[in-house]
């Protein structure tokens, strides 16, 4: 007897995976279902080595910017989605493969497929239980979902590979009945009746995987906003920003046109995190942990965390793997309860000398309680310009830190421990700086041609942008023409202590093609750091240059 071999397997593979994601994708759309490739590529990023991880976010980020493909955030996420999809085809080629070259001498292959189908049921609700608050919210289910899926693919894989098994000469003659109407066909017959088969499987399973991929795309994803619901009830009339003025409202110089926005829109802050989808997380249910060394745990709820004063500030919040001059940095108002506030509530035992904040997607930082004593701004933060967290940006509560970088700052947290030292966070287990502070940035965002500002003597081109050093605050920001003198930019007062600040300088240009350079001094008197270092492990440093190229008639 003729089997069919691995490559044969492979392309079943590829076959039945195809639909079986794009039915995956369906379910998640229609019912929320947690999506396996995803929660897959999820449990990878957290399991894989460090090196691996972020080896393979730093190509992303990299193609990203080389092809100018726009928002790093953004376009990265899309990127690891279809990563995800592509690397499960793969897992269901190999398998595929495999299965077909394990059963070469058997009568039936189904029954072995269905055996691989259960393992990697069980194996895939395990990965999803492992990096998904919905799987573990309701077991039971998706693990019959996970494993069900599963079985189907065993029994289609098992199914093609049975049917494409070719006859050898001797079997067909000693046959009883003959295979089809056309008499006793040999061997070429039944190949040229496979590749028919093999078609018509195709055409079937791709049908399948458009229509499939298609319905879930249109569908309105049955998951409900928290964000909406939540602002539904408790805050009246939208974010806080289109009712107030900005504190800095009136100040000069006003921004050079074409500066970024002072305050971020929330739904343009960057969004970064070990997820291909954010959590969601049912305000209705949650609730803070509180344990560890402490006299008894204690679980708070969201309420409870309102009762408290609120405290609101101003914060710009930047990625460490932002590069330099990158989009990986918003600022935008957030309110919550300072812990400073909380501490004495929570009560801690007189060992403790750390906080270990985690958050349901396995990510978890360390704060020192030296940290929360000394600066009233560590908070627990629930709103973002008046209205509460979106579930990309930790819905429904989220730690803030002054001074230090995003990794250090957990979204989505349900867990607060009390510990008797220091541990390494998520990310510094995976080889980023321990410290993680934010290194002093300046950015040219405009130079504005376009708006040029006629004096009788003169004309000036408004230069204008950004700079941020953490906590620290700017102090000066300076530009410098081509290999000129460095001249002070006039600086417009930060929204607070923790934000960017916007500087401008009107620049009285020559004609031709020049060369700016920005750089700033922080708040503590500490110059930006020239010297060029990539994002890792601490942060990028070095100085941003902007190349203008100025025709003669645009002078005045
Ligand atoms: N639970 C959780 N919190 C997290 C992360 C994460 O992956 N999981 N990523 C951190 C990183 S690296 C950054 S830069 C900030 C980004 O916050 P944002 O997405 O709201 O801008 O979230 C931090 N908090
Ligand atoms: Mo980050």
């Amino acid at each position: 007897m003729k089997r069919p071999g691995f490559l044969y397997g492979a392309f079943a593979g590829l076959l039945v995976t195809a639909p079986m994601a794009a039915l995956a994708f369906l379910a998640q759309r229609a019912f929320g279902a947690p999506f396996l490739p995803f929660d897959l590529f999820d449990w990878l990023a957290r399991t894989l080595p460090g090196p691996v991880v972020t080896f393979g976010i730093d190509a992303t980020v990299d193609t990203i910017r080389a092809l100018n493909l726009g928002d790093v955030s953004e376009v990265a996420k899309t990127a690891e989605q279809a990563l995800a999809v592509g690397l499960f085809l793969l897992a269901g080629v190999i398998v595929g493969a495999a299965l077909f070259a394990g059963t070469r001498g058997r009568r039936s292959a189904v029954p072995a497929a269905l055996v691989v189908g259960a393992l990697l049921g069980v194996l895939a609700f395990l990965a999803s239980f492992a990096v998904d608050a919905a799987t573990r919210d309701r077991p039971v289910p998706y693990l019959s979902w996970a494993v069900g899926a599963h079985l189907l693919w065993g029994l289609a894989v098992g199914w093609i590979r049975d049917r494409l098994v070719v006859p050898s000469r001797a079997e067909q003659r000693s046959a009883e009945a003959p295979p089809n109407a056309a008499g006793r066909p040999d061997a070429t017959a039944r190949r040229v009746d496979r590749r028919r088969f093999l078609v018509r499987v195709g055409g079937a399973t791709a049908l399948i995987t458009v229509v499939g991929a298609g319905v879930g795309a249109l569908l309105r994803s049955d998951v409900r906003s928290a964000r909406t619901e939540a602002g539904a009830s408790g805050v009246p009339d939208g974010p806080w920003s289109s009712r107030n003025p900005l504190p800095n409202a009136g100040a000069t110089p006003e921004p050079a046109p074409g500066t970024r926005p002072e305050l971020t829109p929330v739904d343009e802050h960057y969004r970064i995190d070990i997820n291909l989808r954010p959590p969601t997380v049912d305000a209705g249910t949650w609730q803070l942990n509180v344990g560890g060394l402490v006299d008894r745990t204690r679980q708070l709820t969201l309420d409870d965390l309102r009762a408290y004063p609120a405290l609101d500030q101003f914060v710009t919040l930047s990625c460490i793997s932002n590069r330099l001059g990158g989009d990986l940095i918003s600022t935008t108002r957030w309110t919550g309860v300072s812990l400073q506030r909380l501490l004495p509530d929570l009560g801690l035992s007189d060992e403790a000398t750390h906080l270990r904040i985690a958050s349901v997607d396995g990510f978890f930082e360390i704060v020192a309680i030296e940290t929360i004593l000394a600066d009233e701004r560590v908070m627990l933060a629930y709103d973002w310009d008046g209205l509460p967290l979106p579930e990309p940006n930790g819905f429904p509560l989220r730690v803030y830190v002054p001074d230090v970088y995003g990794m250090k700052q957990p979204k989505w947290i349900d867990s607060i421990e009390a510990i008797d030292g220091w541990e390494e966070g998520y990310w510094v287990q995976r080889g980023w700086d321990a410290e993680a502070r934010m290194r002093a940035t300046s950015v040219i965002d405009t130079v504005a041609t376009d708006m040029m500002i006629d004096e009788t003597e003169r004309t000036l081109i408004p230069v204008g942008g950004i700079a941020h050093a953490g906590a620290r605050g700017i102090d000066r920001v300076e530009l410098r023409v081509d290999d000129g003198e460095w001249r002070e930019a006039e600086l417009r007062p930060a929204l607070s202590g923790t934000t960017w600040a916007i500087w401008r300088y009107d620049w009285p240009f020559e004609p031709g093609e020049h060369t700016l350079t920005v750089r700033c001094v922080d708040g503590s008197g500490e110059p930006q750091i020239a010297e060029r270092n990539p994002v890792r492990p601490s942060g990028a440093t070095g100085l941003l240059s902007e190349e203008v190229m100025l025709a003669a008639e645009e002078a005045g």
